[in-house]
């Protein structure tokens, strides 16, 4: 049995270069916070992209970037800033982000991105390959790296080779419109399994297969010369140990122990008892419906007047894809939003809306998690949504309402939330008027059944079904060929 390697556009720590001192921090997002706990066992290889462009990496520190990224069983693809604005920035989060999370308004179609793109993945690739013998296990993630697939088998037929995709795959209707739509469809049939955190994502990728590529499909295996690819939903779950046992030391904190925010949100809290915390946590992203969020926040405020001064948005934006002119805009359109309505519904004693644009380290995020009655996600589309179940997670005496969008991929594990439309602001007026209302043991009889499917499909058993999964697919595969 060789080695796993994995493979994702970014590693799982960052790179900073300080007066000629390199630092390593670990990265934000649910792929790097979902896999750590796989990489750190085993006898594994990340590759990716360090985060620095060769331009911004001195000469003379390559070799202790090497070293430094070694130590994290981690090595790292160069990559120059001509092709991190066409590859990154440009098709994989110009054109395939908006398509697949049903932005189609949004999406750009450039040729010149797309030739970067493919550049870029072999780029990737040859990095695999470098290191990979025929016995190891490739493990490829998302959708910035869609045709590495291809581009390893081609070279090496015999390797095991997974992908997963952590964002939707839209319906057939909507990725019919991406003019390399066949490219990409074939660029992840390289791989021996291909999975999916949903059912619904698994039909739409077998419907595409089907309609474009005219290939046989039956049940869930695609035919594709001599080889058997199978497609299939793997949910992601978290770490939930690390979340429920910071919970735990947290509530046991002493005030001494306790961060800043802590204390100003105790503050808050003994000075209205009776008032509500509301979070709301995502990367600022179009697809998190963030503005549309806080439409429904004064809507709510306006529908039930009584909650005014009774209920708190804690806003927090992580800063995410700055360079792209959607994000800027969304980040202009937040910043006013929240403006208009702190200006509107303000008192002296009260401030609706407690807005932060910044990433907050992990101890404050628990902060966050188990000061809020209420956690309140609604993504216009989410491949999965990994803090509504980090929240879940926290919630160490089991009170705490979850309000999650049916169009998060969470959804479909999380139906004792109270799942609401993000377009519907009636409905949503409704679910925080009964999530503030929810009675005690309500709260805890949803969040026991919650929590129990949470510690058991955790990220860990996530990560060892799917590989099982690859390690059968691989067998038959080999029984297939030999008939
Ligand atoms: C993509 C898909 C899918 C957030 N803010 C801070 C912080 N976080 C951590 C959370 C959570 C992760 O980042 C966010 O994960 P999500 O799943 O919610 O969202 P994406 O980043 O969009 O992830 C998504 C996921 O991949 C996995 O497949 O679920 O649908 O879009 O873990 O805790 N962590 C810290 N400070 C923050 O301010 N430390």
């Amino acid at each position: 049995m060789g080695k796993t390697i994995i493979i994702s556009n970014r590693l799982p720590v960052q790179l900073q270069i300080n007066n000629g001192t390199i630092t390593a921090v670990p990265s934000v997002g649910g792929l790097a916070t979902g896999m750590k706990s796989v990489h750190s066992g085993g006898d594994s290889l990340w590759i990716g992209w360090s985060g620095l462009t060769d331009e911004q990496i001195p000469e003379e520190l390559v070799k202790d970037i090497d070293i430094a990224l070694a130590k994290h069983g981690s090595s790292k693809v160069c990559l120059t800033a001509d092709e991190v604005e066409g590859f990154y920035y440009g098709f994989s989060n110009r054109t395939v982000w908006p398509l697949f999370h049903y932005f189609l308004e949004y999406s750009e179609f450039e040729l010149d991105s797309w030739e970067t793109y493919k550049a870029v993945n072999q780029k990737f690739a040859d990095a695999i390959l470098e290191k990979a013998t025929d016995d190891d296990t490739i493990w490829v993630h998302d959708y910035q790296l869609m045709l590495v697939p291809q581009m390893v088998r081609e070279r090496r037929p015999e390797i095991s080779i997974g992908f997963f995709l952590h964002i939707p795959f839209p319906s057939f209707e909507i990725f019919r419109t991406l003019p390399w739509r066949e490219e990409v469809l074939m660029g992840l049939l390289g791989a021996d399994l291909i999975g999916f955190h949903t059912y619904d994502y698994e039909r739409h990728f077998l419907s595409s297969v089907r309609r474009l590529l005219g290939l046989e499909v039956s049940f869930n295996d695609i035919s594709l010369d001599d080889r058997v690819i199978k497609v299939d939903s793997f949910p992601m779950g978290i770490d939930y140990k690390k979340f429920s046992e910071a919970a735990k030391e947290h509530n046991n904190s002493t005030e001494k122990q306790k961060s800043e925010l802590q204390k100003r949100l105790d503050t808050h809290k003994k000075s209205a008892p009776d008032a509500k915390f509301l979070l709301s946590i995502d990367r600022l992203d179009y697809s998190k419906g963030i503005a549309k969020r806080i439409y429904a926040f004064e809507y709510f405020l306006n529908k039930y007047p009584q909650y005014k001064e009774k209920v708190r948005l804690v806003l927090l934006a992580v800063p995410s894809r700055s360079n792209v002119p959607q994000y800027q805009l969304l980040k202009k359109e937040v910043d006013e939003l929240v403006g208009r309505i702190n200006g509107e519904f303000s008192t002296v004693s009260w401030t609706p809306i407690w807005y932060f644009y910044r990433s907050m380290p992990f101890e404050n995020l628990i902060d966050l998690y188990t000061s809020s009655d209420i956690a309140w996600l609604t993504p216009l589309r989410d491949g999965m949504n990994l803090v509504a179940k980090e929240y879940i997670a926290t919630r160490v005496d089991k009170t705490g309402v979850l309000i999650l969008s049916e169009m998060a991929g969470s959804a479909n594990e999380m139906n004792e939330s109270l799942l609401i439309n993000p377009n519907n602001f009636e409905q949503i007026s409704d679910a925080l008027h009964t999530a503030i209302n929810m009675p005690k043991a309500e709260q805890q009889r949803r969040n026991t059944i919650l929590q129990k499917r949470l510690e058991r499909y955790n990220v860990e058993k996530w990560a060892n079904d799917f590989m099982n999964s690859l390690l059968d697919q691989k067998k038959k595969d080999h029984t297939y060929i030999s008939r």
